[in-house]
């Protein structure tokens, strides 16, 4: 078996000898500029489009991430790039949930307990305490509810908060309400206090959240983003910030990464920004799962995490 690699950023090293380690059967190889050698799978982050290009025969490819926004776009702007036949797969959690959690839980803490206003406090050495929010109208609205948007809620369950989700198909989780479809996301939005962005980037998603969009949140309600940044009007975000419609906003991703310097998100003082890492790839849980979804190819059984290429996600 053989699998070909490529990551525009990361060395190869820990990766192949990881899954030599996993599947000793395979010959693994860092895919370079001119290999057209044989591959049955493909391990990939932004691949070139020649690396795929013509490899009808591959058994899958498998991004290197949760999101596939990035490759289906890469598809789309180079037909032909990846028969239609080959499944595409994409890593599910993988070490991804557990950060998603840590991140929402410090932004939904920081918020309710007011710690975003006792940090401006005290640049100015002012003593004040402040009227704390009510824990039963503190409510979490999460925009997804797949892997990690529903692992976020899970996340939040043990702080009491009344806790909502919107997705396109209807969900029963155990103490999370579930809205389902573009007719319920007013009644949603309307009732949710700190919004949370999981959503996967498609043409659907894409500019989703703006003036508009927003208008419909609380007055003085929150936003984080651990999503994409495409899916977010940046100038309606900055004015729904200056209006109060916005308190705060704690941003990981961005329309342009990294956030150019003189962006006016990176100084406002109700804006935290991340460089999208609120979850990052674990390359050994990586490799597990990728190892795992090869076998069970190989045995006749179908992978988690195959993407819908039509859906976008
Ligand atoms: P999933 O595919 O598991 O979940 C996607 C959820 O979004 C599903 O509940 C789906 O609904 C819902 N959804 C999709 N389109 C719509 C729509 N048009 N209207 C309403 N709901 C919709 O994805 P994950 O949870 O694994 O990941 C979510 C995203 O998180 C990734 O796509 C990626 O962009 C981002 N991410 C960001 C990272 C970072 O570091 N910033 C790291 C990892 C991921 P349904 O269930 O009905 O299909
Ligand atoms: C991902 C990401 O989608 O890193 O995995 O954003």
């Amino acid at each position: 078996m053989e699998i070909i690699w490529y990551h525009p950023s990361q060395s190869a090293t820990a990766w192949i000898r990881g899954l030599q380690q996993r599947l000793p059967q395979a010959r693994v190889r860092a895919w370079q500029p001119g290999d057209e050698g044989p591959a049955d799978y493909a391990l990939v982050r932004s691949p070139p489009a020649e690396m795929l290009r013509g490899r009808a025969t591959l058994r899958g490819v498998f991004a290197l991430g949760a999101g596939v926004d990035e490759i289906l776009k890469q598809l789309e702007q180079h037909p032909g790039m990846l028969p239609d036949s080959v499944p595409l797969y994409r890593l599910e959690d993988t070490g991804m949930a557990r950060q998603m959690q840590e991140y929402a839980v410090h932004s939904v803490l920081t918020w309710f307990r007011r710690f975003d206003d006792y940090q401006l406090q005290q640049q100015q050495a002012c003593w004040q305490p402040l009227p704390p929010y009510a824990r039963e109208t503190f409510t979490v609205g999460i925009l997804g509810a797949g892997v990690l948007g529903q692992s976020v809620a899970e996340g939040l369950k043990p702080w009491g908060f009344p806790l909502r989700v919107w997705s396109r198909s209807p969900k029963t989780i155990d103490g999370v309400t579930s809205f389902a479809g573009r007719d319920a996301l007013q009644p949603f939005l309307q009732g949710t206090q700190v919004l949370i962005n999981l959503l996967p980037s498609t043409p659907e998603t894409i500019n989703l959240i703006d003036q508009h969009f927003l208008a419909q949140l609380p007055h003085g309600a929150f936003f984080l983003n651990i999503a994409r940044g495409a899916q977010v009007v940046e100038a309606d975000l900055l004015a729904a910030l200056e209006s109060g419609q916005l308190k705060a906003a704690a941003l990981d991703v961005f329309q342009v990464e990294p956030l150019p310097e003189a962006h006016p998100l990176w100084s406002h003082p109700r804006v935290t920004i991340t460089p999208h890492n609120a979850a990052v790839t674990l390359i050994d849980e990586a490799i597990d799962y990728i190892a795992r979804a090869i076998t069970q190819d190989q045995a006749g059984e179908t992978p988690q995490g195959r993407v819908d290429r039509q859906r976008g996600y």
